[in-house]
């Protein structure tokens, strides 16, 4: 048996980041890791978010994973610039920007450790993680998910990916059917809990006019109905490509993984109603945060006809709720297929 005793060594002493370590092991972090394309979004939302968050009352922190991002506008609490400098690695390894990329995330996987004791630091505090706009991080780079597995899996960091994608890519058959498959990639590459959100909501209709109700590309039910859409076009590519789109559809369809929210990060309520689905993915409904605040964050009682109606009609130029309704609703349907 062992007894302490004072013949026994003393503990090594314990650093302040040690000693957060160990805090947070006995109480879950909660945060987002904000991903999608260059120019979705991710840093505006941040933003907002980080707003929204702070208005509910929980203490929230945001770390830049960006080493491309020069002008951020939240209280930076981390920041990957600290650990690598995206120009000195292209001017060192000869790199261009996305190679330069690819190995700032690939030494940031060997400094795991950097990000963990930043994450310590920072135990009581709801964390978001902005991210880089390239998708090969997310698609095909095992990085970004060595490094998502390592805090979710090996620490206590109950993390969800928040990922934007433009609204406005609705408005064309070909951008919304790659914009599906780099969505499922991202999710069956990363294996952790994701919510979609198409950003920009309210520029939905900015580029053209979409070619069915809004519900049809949020709730992604059969996306093999654009394929007409892409035939219209009788350009020698799409003909060259319409067996892979067909196949594409298919393999969307098949999964049943992909569905989007929506986003307008200028509207309170919009950003209330995608924390509310985050808060459910990463576990923090039930873990004892806050109740719902009436006025802030409370969208109760809200089916998803409701939700989606209220959106179109906010945001497209004609209403015509008919498809909501369901298939044998009377409302003739402006939105048709060719
Ligand atoms: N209308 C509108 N514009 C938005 C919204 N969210 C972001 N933007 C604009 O979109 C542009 C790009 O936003 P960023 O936040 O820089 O996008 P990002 O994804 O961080 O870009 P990268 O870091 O370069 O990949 C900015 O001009 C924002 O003001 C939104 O909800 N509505
Ligand atoms: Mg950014």
């Amino acid at each position: 048996m062992v007894v302490v005793g004072a013949r026994m060594p003393p503990p090594p002493p314990r650093t302040p980041a040690s000693h957060a370590l160990s805090v947070a092991v006995l109480c879950w972090q909660f945060g987002q890791v904000v991903i999608g394309p260059p120019g979705s979004g991710k840093t505006t939302y941040c933003v907002g978010m980080c707003q929204y968050l702070q208005a509910l009352g929980r203490k929230v922190a945001v770390i830049n994973l960006d080493p491309a991002n020069d002008n951020y506008t939240y209280p930076v609490a981390a920041d990957i610039k600290d650990l690598i400098l995206l120009d000195a690695a292209a001017a060192q390894c000869e790199l261009g920007p996305n190679g330069a990329l690819v190995y700032c995330y690939e030494f940031l996987e060997a400094n795991t450790d950097w990000l963990l004791e930043k994450l310590a630091q920072l135990s009581d505090c709801y964390v978001l993680l902005d991210m880089p706009g390239q998708v090969e991080l997310y698609t095909h780079h095992a990085s970004v998910r060595n490094i998502l597995q390592t805090l979710t899996l090996r620490h206590n960091h109950r993390l969800v990916a928040v990922h934007l994608v433009d609204a406005h890519h609705c408005a064309d058959a070909a951008k919304f059917i790659s914009v599906l498959l780099v969505t499922l990639s991202t999710m069956v590459q990363l294996e952790m809990p994701q919510v979609n959100l198409l950003s920009k909501i309210d520029l939905v209709e900015a580029y053209g006019e979409l070619a069915y109700n809004l519900d049809f590309y949020t709730d992604v039910t059969d996306p093999s109905r654009l394929l007409p859409y892409l035939q219209q076009e009788d350009s020698a590519f799409a003909r060259r490509h319409a067996k892979l789109n067909e196949a594409i559809c298919e393999l969307i369809d098949d999964f049943s993984l992909v569905q989007f929210g929506t986003l307008d990060i200028s509207s309170r309520e919009s950003v209330g109603r995608a924390l509310k689905a985050i808060d459910k993915a990463n576990g923090y409904v039930g873990s004892g945060g806050e109740g719902p605040q009436p006025g802030v964050h409370s969208i109760e009682g809200e089916c998803d006809d409701d939700r989606v109606g209220s959106v179109q009609e906010r945001y497209m130029a004609e209403t015509d709720l008919g498809e909501l309704l369901g298939p044998h609703a009377p409302a003739a349907r402006r939105r048709t297929p060719p």
